[in-house]
């Protein structure tokens, strides 16, 4: 499904977010940068080795900040690496934190003149966060950033199965 917001689209779709075409995709990271499962994996792996290298010469991410590497083999020509929050319980700022997560890499899609980007569900695997949550605080804060934005045509949310699609289709309806 999507919805339009100001001069954006906001659309869901089911899918393996390393075969996108956006100008950027979004990859789930954590703050060594230095790869691992889920997500993370895919990316470097579709990648290939040159996002890695640069990610050795940044070194560091702090938790719901972003930082931007070329795309190597992808087609997206960018990938912003964000790091999400570990949930633990809900009361160590993981909420603030996730909002972060996506309004730094939405920056960073504003600071390099990039049209459009891809997300996946950001902490809500290997971290744990609750997934209707998760969605709820993912698109809320997408939709009020191209609301005072303009520049950003395309944010795709790239849901890796039917029940993480269906949750975020419910919690935008919600919210539209
Ligand atoms: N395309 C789209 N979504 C995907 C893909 C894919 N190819 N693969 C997995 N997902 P996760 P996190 C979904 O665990 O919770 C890594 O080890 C997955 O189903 O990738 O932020 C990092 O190095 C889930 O909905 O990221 C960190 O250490 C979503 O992507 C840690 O995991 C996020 O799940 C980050 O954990």
């Amino acid at each position: 499904m999507e919805i339009t917001v100001n001069n954006a689209v906001i659309e869901l779709v089911q899918g393996d977010i390393t075969k996108e075409e956006t100008e950027a995709i979004v990859n789930a990271a954590n703050s060594g940068l230095k790869g691992g499962g889920g997500v993370d994996g895919a990316i470097h792996r579709a990648a290939g080795p040159s996002i890695m290298e640069e990610c050795r010469a940044i070194g560091y991410c702090p938790t719901g900040q972003a930082v931007v590497t070329g795309g190597g083999n992808l087609k997206a020509g960018h990938v912003i690496h964000t790091v999400g929050p570990v949930y633990s319980g809900g009361n160590r700022g993981e909420a603030d934190l996730l909002k972060s997560a996506y309004l730094e890499s939405l920056k960073k899609v504003t600071q390099n003149g990039l049209k459009s980007v891809s997300f996946p569900a950001i902490s809500a695997g290997i971290y744990g966060y609750p997934l209707t949550e998760a969605a709820y605080i993912a698109l809320k804060t997408i939709i009020n950033y191209v609301k005072n934005h303009e520049g950003i045509e395309l944010v795709r949310f790239v849901l890796f199965s039917q029940n993480i699609y269906d949750v975020f289709s419910d919690e935008l309806k919600k919210i539209r």
